[in-house]
């Protein structure tokens, strides 16, 4: 079965063979921001590189910030917020598609992880959230755009400039995990599964095969709980 886990396995294996970072399966395990502020982020690679007309970003994440932070941050040469998925307060989250924004407002939940998903497909401009598995109300952005294939993609910052450029007061703090990327927009039902952690399609980042860099003060650490589902 073609499972985003099995499609990166091949995809390391037989496009990628000499590529500089070992893919790592972080089943179970999330990545620790230990510090406020800070500059610590994890650059992630997707496989394999490739320009955009549709997009899908899952990740969780658990904090007790109030302040803005920035989640996950794809930036070109050109456009600082290619992609950007950013948080300004609580209750609150920006989604930036080539440099534009709509903000989604979302129910404000007791202190626990939260699972987002965030679509945009190019034809309509049509722009999905998703929170712990449930839709908010659609919204459109940057109809007809493409977003440019080469990229760093950085978790934890919200990037400035190509691959920097990070305000310690927009970092993230706390813990993420289950961070995935599609190149097509998820249907409902696997929305469902990327919040439920079921078996996934084919993807360009997965979890379970992340290639990944580690910068500043971030680790790796067991789960705390077995489900992160609230
Ligand atoms: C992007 O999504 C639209 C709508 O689902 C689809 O028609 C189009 O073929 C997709 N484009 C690519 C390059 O996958
Ligand atoms: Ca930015």
């Amino acid at each position: 079965q073609w499972t985003c886990y099995v499609w990166n396995l091949l995809l390391t294996a037989e496009l990628h063979p000499q590529s500089g970072l070992v893919p790592q399966d972080l089943y179970r395990k999330v990545f620790v921001f230990r510090n406020d502020p800070n500059d610590a982020h994890v650059v992630v690679k997707p496989e394999p590189e490739q320009s955009l007309q549709n997009f899908t970003v899952c990740l969780r994440s658990f904090t007790d910030l109030t302040r803005p932070y920035g989640l996950f941050s794809y930036a070109t040469k050109a456009q600082d917020n290619e992609i950007l998925l950013f948080k300004p307060k609580p209750g609150e989250y920006k989604l930036y598609v080539g440099g534009e924004f709509v903000t989604f407002r979302v129910p404000e939940i007791r202190m626990d992880w939260e699972h987002v998903c965030a679509s945009w497909e190019s034809t309509t401009g049509i722009a999905e959230f998703w929170v712990n598995g449930k839709p908010l109300p659609r919204k459109g952005l940057r109809k007809d755009y493409s977003i440019s294939a080469e990229a760093v993609i950085v978790l934890g910052q919200d990037q400035d400039s190509f691959g920097g450029g990070f305000d310690l007061y927009n970092s993230f703090t706390g813990e993420m995990a289950d961070v995935y990327m599609w190149v097509y927009g998820l249907s409902p039902g696997k929305m469902r599964a990327a919040y439920q952690s079921l078996q996934l399609p084919p993807c360009l980042l997965g979890w379970r095969n992340l290639q990944y860099e580690l910068k500043g003060d971030v680790v790796v650490k067991p789960r705390l709980r077995e489900t992160l589902i609230i």
